[in-house]
């Protein structure tokens, strides 16, 4: 390894030692078709809120195209993604749900 190298693994390695590990949010996406009192029972059941933010954040969605559901540790955002999006095929609504990197 040269010096150059070696001084470059050296600040890679002092980054991942400050750096927090990343949070992710989790977005549910607007579509045509789901119903809204889906959309409203999905928030309250998923991510543990109260039906009055719920609606706000159902609305959100539906006129905004896309809204936030919470923000969560990499796996936990990745098992509400995969909990929302099986329990949408299961009623046969196309409801999508993603998860991103906070900035
Ligand atoms: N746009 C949907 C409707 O008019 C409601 C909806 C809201 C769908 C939020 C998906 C997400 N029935």
């Amino acid at each position: 390894m040269t010096t150059q190298q070696q001084h470059h693994a050296e600040l890679l390695e002092h980054k991942a030692k400050l750096a927090p590990p990343p949070f992710w949010s989790v977005v549910l996406l607007n579509d045509d078709f789901t119903p809204m009192d889906f959309v409203v029972d999905v928030l309250m059941k998923f991510f543990n809120i109260r039906e009055e933010h719920a609606t706000r954040i159902m609305l959100q969605v539906h006129t905004e195209g896309r809204g936030k559901c919470g923000t969560y540790p990499k796996d936990i955002a990745a098992t509400k993604v995969a909990q929302v999006s099986e329990y949408a095929r299961e009623h046969q609504h196309p409801l999508q749900c993603i998860m991103e990197v906070e900035k």
